[in-house]
């Protein structure tokens, strides 16, 4: 096997003097010097699958929400989780390795170590976004799971959830815990029927503008309507716009999800009316964004904060209601990111434990796995829920003692449906707040009114050299360099209710500074101080 490596990996050479590294998002830089990192990607996935036995492993192509020039490519583990991250390790050193012959030396070093027979067959499942590069990109992976004799399946456009859906189902086909049929349409099936059966009846008010970044949600989106109850029957008023994936170029470009919560502000393109619910996914639609004007034409954002303390509070209520809430907890889980007001609410008016993590969503993932029902996302609007077995165990036995505990366990089973617990998921997450808010007969505003956020403000400062800065208390504050933390903690202390900090992006050259203070000018200037300090 390895001269077939050696031929696989020679094709496509490694650049001289460039590192790169397994981040948070898998491998992601200018799509023009990913050639070679797909190639070894693949003869990691086929390891990764021979020492699961043959278990299908995902391999997605998609840069998210990075301009269209960039690419990237990361891992799914079998039950749609994100990599091991041991194995991000391993991954990290193969894209390293010099020569073609050091590739194929590696391949077999890990084999030795982790006890993989090679013998064992290889299952690749693949797919990627909209972007240009994906097809040349998708050409260099193909040559590596060729070098390492793997099977493939290759799924062609998917949204990056769609991905982790496929690789979960195929994992799990003809099992206990089988979570649908393996394809892309068994995708539209599930959550369109789940959907219909979390409405109940309830129909959702008013219509729903869905902004698909240029990417592959808004195609995908549009398949997914087919399956929705039409707005005759019931359902969703559903318009798609920024939909335009002929033009690679346009893809994330002033629309998409991180346009919108970065400028707090909708799409240049925007034409929607007063109290007109709008979303915006990201490039590969595994986040999304709420947002509307007010009645005084004021952008309002609906963040992930927002869809956290949603999706919370309309749980807490079910389980509630379906007479569970002396066996059932529910935590939530954000980051620093998150608003100061998302996490008083959770902690003051929800009475939830709130649990903060690093950025990063393998790290959410992992601490909503603590609690029974574990909500999850970033303030940028990535994120789903997931229950624990005995939880879903517990609901799916638990008989209600009257009608009123069984309506509520139906549309509490049937959410548990339409949540994507592989992965947060854009197209799943949007269906999932259009029920809450039906049920609730609630409006963009109401969904507003339950707390105030505070003036926050998000910069990104360019350093010299970014791995300088080190975290603790997740990511909340600097122990290097030296110093920095106690200037930072003094510019705080000059500003109303402030709070900031500064840490290492993990997918941009940069440093990120996050400020909130109880007036929007004291953000921005508490930001700008702090990125002084850091420059
Ligand atoms: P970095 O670049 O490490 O801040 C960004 C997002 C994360 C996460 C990752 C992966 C912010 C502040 N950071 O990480 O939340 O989504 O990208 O895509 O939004
Ligand atoms: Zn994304």
């Amino acid at each position: 096997m390895s001269d077939a490596i050696i031929e696989a990996t020679k094709k496509h050479p490694a650049p001289e003097g460039l590192l790169y590294t397994y981040g948070t998002a898998g491998f992601r830089t200018k799509a023009e010097v990913l050639d070679s990192v797909l190639t070894r990607v693949g003869l990691i996935a086929a390891l990764r699958s021979r020492a699961l036995k043959g278990k299908w492993i995902g391999v997605m192509i998609t840069a998210s929400h990075n301009p269209p020039e960039d690419n990237g490519v990361k891992l799914v583990e079998p039950l749609g989780n994100m990599l091991k991250e041991e194995w991000e390790v391993l991954s990290t050193t193969m894209a390293n390795k010099a020569t073609p012959e050091e590739v194929a030396q590696y391949y077999n070093e890990i084999a030795t170590k982790y006890k993989i027979d090679l013998k064992e067959p290889a299952r690749v499942v693949v797919a990627r976004d909209t972007r240009a590069s994906g097809a040349r990109l998708l050409g260099c992976l193909l040559d590596g799971l060729k070098g390492a004799n793997a099977e493939h399946k290759d799924f062609g456009f998917l949204t990056t959830p769609q991905l982790h859906y496929v690789v979960r189902c195929l994992n799990t086909e003809g099992t206990s815990e089988a979570y649908g049929e393996p394809t892309e349409k068994g995708y539209y099936e599930k959550f369109g029927a789940a959907f219909k059966n979390a409405l109940k009846g309830k129909k959702p008010q008013g219509s729903l503008t869905v902004d698909g970044a240029n990417g592959v949600g808004g195609p995908k989106l549009k398949e997914l309507i087919k399956y929705l109850p039409t707005k005759e029957e019931g359902g969703l008023d559903i318009h798609v716009v920024n939909d335009n994936v002929i033009k690679p170029e346009s893809l994330n470009v002033d629309c998409g999800a991180d346009y919108v919560k970065t400028n707090q502000r909708a799409p240049p393109s925007s034409k929607v009316g007063p109290l007109d619910r709008c979303c915006s996914l990201d490039g590969d639609a595994d986040r999304v964004v709420y947002y509307f004007k007010d009645e005084g034409g004021v952008f309002r954002l609906l963040d992930g904060d927002r869809i956290a303390t949603l999706v919370a509070s309309f749980l807490g209520k079910l389980v509630e209601q379906s007479g569970l809430a002396a066996k059932i907890k529910i935590g939530v889980v954000q980051t620093a990111y998150a608003n100061g007001a998302a996490t008083k609410y959770v902690q003051e008016n929800l009475k939830l434990r709130v649990d903060c993590t690093p950025t990063g969503v393998k790290y959410l993932h992992h601490a909503a796995e603590t609690h029974d029902i574990g909500v999850y996302f970033e303030a940028n609007g990535h994120g789903t829920v997931i229950f624990s077995r005995s939880t879903t165990d517990t609901i799916a036995e638990h008989e209600p003692r009257n009608p009123g505990q069984k309506e509520a366990l139906d549309v509490l089973r049937s959410t548990i449906e339409l949540i994507n617990q592989a992965v947060g998921d854009a197209l799943s997450d949007l269906l999932l707040v259009e029920v809450v808010l039906a049920h609730k007969s609630w409006g963009p505003q109401e969904w507003l009114s339950t707390y105030t956020d505070l003036p926050n403000k998000l910069s990104k400062v360019i350093v010299g050299d970014r791995r300088i800065f080190q975290t603790t208390d997740a990511e909340r504050r600097l122990v290097k360099p030296e110093g920095v933390q106690k200037k930072i903690d003094q510019e705080v202390q000059k500003v109303h209710q402030g709070r900031s900090f500064a840490r290492a992006s993990g997918t941009e050259d940069a440093v990120r500074v996050y400020a909130e203070a109880l007036t929007k000018a004291e953000a921005d200037d508490l930001a700008r101080k702090v990125s002084d300090i850091v420059k």
